[in-house]
């Protein structure tokens, strides 16, 4: 009976523990599968940055990113670049739904993570990370590679 007891508490251990440690790495997440997050390097300047990516929920649930953390950045925000009246515009999105099957690109023009008053200047070759929050998968962090001027070369 102890033994059957133990080997049941031993099973619900590795049924959590992995979730947990899923977190952490760059990809597939709940079914999220975030790629090639990446900034554009800033010269000597500190003003701002976004950083691009792709995520695919290639999961059976609707889930949304609520909220981004970075030490890069004394702010960091979701935004969306849209086009009123010829004008190009950034908005902050609070929460950003991704569908099941969706494939999710922030691009330049689109959706971006906004870094406002950066920490120091991005270097290329500088690779720091960047936690993105969802409301089902909890949090992500991944690896942001800050590229030339030229952006990510496909
Ligand atoms: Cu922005």
């Amino acid at each position: 009976m102890k033994k059957l007891l133990l080997s049941t508490l031993i099973l619900i251990a590795n049924f959590y523990t992995p979730a947990a440690s899923m977190h952490e790495g760059d990809d597939h997440v709940h079914g999220l599968e975030i790629s090639q997050p990446w900034a554009r390097q800033t010269g000597n300047r500190t003003v701002s940055a976004a950083i691009y990516m792709n995520v695919a929920n290639k999961g059976a649930f609707l889930d949304q990113l609520i909220d981004v953390t970075s030490d890069a950045a004394e702010r960091v925000q979701v935004h969306q670049s849209l086009e009123q009246d010829g004008i190009m515009r950034m908005h902050h999105v609070s929460a950003l739904p991704i569908a099941p099957n969706e494939n999710l690109a922030f691009e330049p023009g689109g959706y971006h993570i906004m870094l406002t008053r950066l920490a120091s200047p991005l270097k290329e070759g500088d690779i720091f990370p960047v936690t993105l929050t969802f409301e089902k998968a909890g949090d992500v962090t991944v690896h942001v590679l800050v590229t030339g001027i030229a952006g990510l070369q496909e």
